[in-house]
């Protein structure tokens, strides 16, 4: 079924997106979680347009803040968040916000996401307009080794 639901949300998207000049947000997921925690979200970013640009932030109405992190590996080998200002997204290029790596993080859940819930993320870009998506909530438990891992 989760596997169903994302290939046809592609196939929209490919469908509408390709070829027309935009930013293209690609297979938005957010992983389960409880009010009170902090929440993920992940997602393929894809500049369709010939001027390069920059995720700036994000905000939603499911969190007291939301903040772009990445997870990297220290040098004494430690998972750590680093918050980031902003992520370069050029012209053409494609950025991936995955497990262990870039994430949005949904700070102070002010609601549970609960597999199956949708929420609303709106992305903001140093040229482009807002985009606002509906992100699907699915349980990553499943998920080989990256579900403890944001
Ligand atoms: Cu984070």
């Amino acid at each position: 079924m989760k596997r169903f639901s994302s290939m046809m949300l592609m196939s929209m998207l490919l469908l509408s997106a390709c070829g027309s000049k935009v930013i293209e947000v690609h297979e938005p997921w957010a992983r389960t979680a409880a009010k009170g925690e902090n929440g993920v979200v992940y997602m393929i970013l894809h500049n369709h347009t010939s001027v390069d640009d920059q995720l700036l932030g994000a905000s939603s109405d499911t969190a007291q803040a939301v903040e772009i992190h990445e997870s990297r590996m220290s040098d004494n080998g430690v998972m750590q968040m680093i918050p980031r200002d902003s992520v370069p997204l050029g012209a053409g290029e494609e950025v991936e916000f995955n497990p262990g790596g870039l994430h949005i993080m949904l700070v102070d859940l002010n609601r549970d996401l609960a597999a199956g819930d949708q929420i609303s993320l709106t992305l903001h870009f140093a040229n482009y307009a807002d985009v606002t998506l509906s992100v699907p909530v699915q349980d990553a438990s499943g998920m080989d080794g990256s579900h403890h891992m944001p």
